[in-house]
């Protein structure tokens, strides 16, 4: 395991699914997307249980947690898994993001927004947003420290 200081402006994202989603490509996008932009992203792939992310979060110590999920659960199983991470000693303190296609039947509006900001997410991007803008959102954060980072 090595460390490593991300250069200046560049920020690491962790970015995730929740534990029922199967779907790849809204994360192959997002992580194209970012790493266009300069960033540094860890992509953990479909399906991400619970603990994996929780685990993840402590290793890599990104700059930004973001969340993708379509299949529809993210409403639920993004809720969940936040409210975990929030627990967290260690890394319950990291920004987050949440967005996709959040619950069934296009049920992604407002009360899910509001339920996931609640619930811990610092930001909530429903199916219509502009991904970009998660860019704009990075450029903002200060960088974390980079000592005890793992890659
Ligand atoms: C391909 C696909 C599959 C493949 C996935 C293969 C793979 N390896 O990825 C398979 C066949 C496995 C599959 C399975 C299922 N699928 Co499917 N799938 C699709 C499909 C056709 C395309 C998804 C895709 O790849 N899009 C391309 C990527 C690049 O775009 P995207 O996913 O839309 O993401 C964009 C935005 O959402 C946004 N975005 C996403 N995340 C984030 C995060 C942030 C922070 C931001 C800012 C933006 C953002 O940016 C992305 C780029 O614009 C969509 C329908 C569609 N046309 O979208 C259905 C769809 C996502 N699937 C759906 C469903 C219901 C399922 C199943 C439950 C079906 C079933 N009964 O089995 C299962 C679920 C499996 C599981 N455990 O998750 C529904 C979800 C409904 C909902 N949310 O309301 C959809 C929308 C189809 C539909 N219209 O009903 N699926």
């Amino acid at each position: 395991m090595r460390t490593v200081a991300p250069r200046d402006g560049r920020r690491r994202v962790l970015l995730s699914t929740v534990s029922s989603d199967a779907h790849t490509w809204n994360l192959v996008f997002l992580q194209l997307l970012l790493e266009e932009m300069g960033h540094e992203v860890v992509n953990l792939g479909p399906c991400v249980s619970d603990r994996l992310l929780l685990d993840s979060m402590r290793r890599v110590r990104p700059d930004l947690l973001v969340v993708s999920t379509v299949n529809g659960h993210g409403r639920l199983d993004g809720a969940r898994v936040i409210r975990k991470l929030r627990a967290d000693p260690v890394a319950g303190d990291v920004p987050a993001v949440i967005g996709g296609k959040l619950g069934i039947d296009g049920d992604e509006g407002t009360a899910a927004a509001r339920a996931l900001v609640d619930a811990g997410f610092d930001a909530v991007f429903t199916d219509t947003a502009d991904a970009s803008s998660i860019g704009r959102l990075l450029g903002a954060l200060p960088q974390r420290a980079a000592e005890g980072r793992a890659v």
